[in-house]
């Protein structure tokens, strides 16, 4: 069993994050919680169907997303964690590459960092090292703007597998202890239904890196393209990868839809316990 220090829930249950985008072109909320009190109601909503961990992001990563300045994507997600910190007691996830907007979410009180480029930014694994928290380390083929445009691989999980690896010798090699560290293959990131395929279908491949195990499949595209749905009518789909991903080894899954997820990981739980008392 892993636990992650900082994160007050243990590893041996599925986990779920739910997603709350302050983003006014977020890909499948289209950016109906800019305004904070809409943000924090939804926040009560998350928690009140079960989510473990808030992630807050405060700049769009799907595919063909522009980046937002220091400034903008610091006012849209600091005030917001300070109010969810003082109103929930469910731990806050900051989803952000930019390592001044990191170390002021910890000041904010936020307790995981959520990086979908792996501590990449210059200065990163530098300004992360001294603070007590977690980081999720993403796997991305280039980059948001430009990532699904022609993403080749040779062998797609081996592939991934060797870069969160080497991101994990990077933040040791930085001072940062791989006790912090969980690892995510980053599904859509740079990568085509095929890969993505590959990738669910393999999951437990990543088992070999010993680290925690996030996943995020909610709403996105490649279940878009698997059932022919808009993003708005992907709750089916979305669970189902969710579980399958659990099966799989994944112990974290980021998700729009929480109740739904934790009705379905009850039912999942259930059976492996089960199983496991044979
Ligand atoms: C911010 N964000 C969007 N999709 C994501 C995913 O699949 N994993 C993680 N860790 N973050 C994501």
């Amino acid at each position: 069993m892993m636990n992650v220090p900082g994160l007050p829930f243990d590893l041996s249950l599925p986990r779920v994050m739910g997603v709350l985008n302050v983003t006014p072109d977020s890909f499948s909320d289209g950016g109906r919680f800019l305004d904070r009190e809409l943000a924090l109601r939804h926040a009560e909503r998350l928690v009140d169907e079960g989510a473990d961990v808030l992630d807050v992001g405060g700049e769009s990563t799907r595919p063909g997303a522009k980046p937002v300045s220091l400034d903008e994507e610091s006012t849209r997600v600091l005030p917001l964690i300070e109010r969810l910190r003082a109103e929930f007691d469910v731990p806050i996830s900051i989803d952000t590459s930019k390592p001044e907007l990191m170390s002021l979410a910890v000041a904010a009180g936020a307790k995981l960092i959520n990086d979908v480029s792996a501590l990449s930014a210059p200065r990163a694994i530098e300004v992360l090292a001294p603070l007590d928290v977690p980081i999720c380390l993403m796997h991305m083929q280039g980059e948001p703007r430009t990532m699904q445009q022609a993403p080749q691989y040779g062998d797609v999980v081996a592939d991934i597998i060797k870069y969160l690896g080497d991101r994990v010798v990077a933040c040791e090699a930085g001072g940062i202890c791989r006790q912090r560290l969980l690892i995510d293959p980053g599904f859509g990131f740079g990568k085509s239904l095929q890969h993505n395929l590959a990738v669910l279908s393999r999951l437990r491949e990543f088992a070999n890196l010993r680290l925690p195990l996030l996943v995020g499949l909610s709403r996105k595209s490649m279940l878009g393209r698997l059932t022919n749905r808009p993003v708005e009518e992907r709750l089916a789909a979305s669970v189902a990868a969710a579980v399958v991903a659990v099966e799989r080894g994944a112990q974290i899954v980021r998700v729009h839809d929480v109740a739904a997820t934790v009705d379905a990981l009850q039912v999942w739980q259930a059976v492996t316990a089960t199983d496991l008392g044979r």
